[in-house]
């Protein structure tokens, strides 16, 4: 696929998502309590490059599926990253000032409205996507959901965060303990992205197992460029605070390998990544989400 339409495609996508979120925010939304709708939509409307959201629409049209389909699971999913930005960055956790290049949730609402926006973005994506899935006759839709229930929850990203915190500052710091943290914390959310758009399209289990394959390997990927990124990237384009890893005894890829080594590492999740996509139809989307990963700024 070529560079443009990559970034055509992407373009139609983001725009479909945010036109949703808005809609929702405007329909069901107005049933929140006001103080709290602003502080959930603050985090959600402030950018984001949208990855997850954009691959669930375009795994959905890549396996013959209907991006409008995939919508409330796309918006569901972005709602449910955009809660766990918030609680990242919060004192107790991260303690992040900036994110997508505006002050953190907290630094603007509180820590305490902080908290309840994420989890109302939390449940409110739930709501959100069981509603599509009680419409949906077929059950496709209800597979995606559970499928996100699982890599966003106790067994997924919330215990990738939750071996983060306890292992930040450890003496003992290995790459399978690395391995863990950004398997659930990082690669499960896309995962979840990709293998959800895969359901609502009706695909087989041996498709799903190759597109596994993937999510897991653009999960590495992601992550070791977002540790690459800490250390050499650019604080504008990146939206957040750089440098934190380091000076927080945080256990990164750069930490463990080293800057080049952790060069070589992204290049072989990469490469990993292509292979898994062969045999599959219509890929071009998929192929060029790691090129472009291979070599983001932000
Ligand atoms: C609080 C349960 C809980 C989990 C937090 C997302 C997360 C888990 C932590 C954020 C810190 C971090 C650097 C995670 C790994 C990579 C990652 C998920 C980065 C943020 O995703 P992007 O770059 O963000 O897609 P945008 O803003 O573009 O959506």
């Amino acid at each position: 696929m070529e560079a443009e339409s990559y970034s055509r495609l992407s373009e139609r996508y983001r725009l479909a998502v945010e036109g949703e979120l808005r809609s929702i925010f405007e329909s069901d939304g107005q049933a929140v309590y006001p103080a709290l709708r602003e502080a959930m939509f603050y985090s959600l409307e402030s950018g984001g490059k949208r990855i997850r959201p954009c691959l669930v629409l375009a795994v959905c049209e890549m396996l013959g599926g209907s991006a409008e389909a995939a919508l409330p699971v796309a918006c569901g999913l972005e709602m449910i990253h955009t809660y766990s930005l918030i609680h990242d960055d919060l004192p107790c956790m991260d303690d992040d000032d900036m994110r997508r290049g505006r002050p953190s949730n907290h630094k603007v609402f509180g820590e305490a409205m902080a908290t309840l926006a994420g989890d109302g973005l939390l449940s409110f994506a739930f709501e959100t996507m069981l509603a599509a899935a009680l419409k949906d006759r077929t059950g496709a839709v209800l597979r995606a959901v559970n499928e996100i229930a699982i890599r966003a929850g106790a067994r997924g990203m919330v215990s990738g965060q939750a071996a983060d915190m306890e292992y930040e500052g450890m003496k003992e710091q290995t790459e399978e303990m690395l391995g863990y943290i950004h398997r659930h914390k990082t690669a499960d959310m896309l995962e979840a992205a990709v293998i959800s758009g895969a359901y609502v399209a009706g695909a087989d289990e041996a498709v799903i197992e190759k597109l596994r394959q993937y999510s897991v390997k653009m999960g590495l990927l992601f992550q070791i460029t977002d540790d690459i990124l800490d250390v050499t990237g650019d604080e504008k384009k990146m939206g957040k605070t750089l440098g934190k890893d380091a000076e927080s005894g945080k256990l990164t890829y750069v930490g463990l390998l080293g800057l080049e080594d952790a060069r070589k590492a992204a290049g072989k999740a990469a490469s990993e990544a292509l292979s898994a996509l062969e045999g599959l139809e219509n890929t071009g989307y998929l192929s060029e989400t790691i090129n472009k990963m291979l070599v983001r700024s932000n």
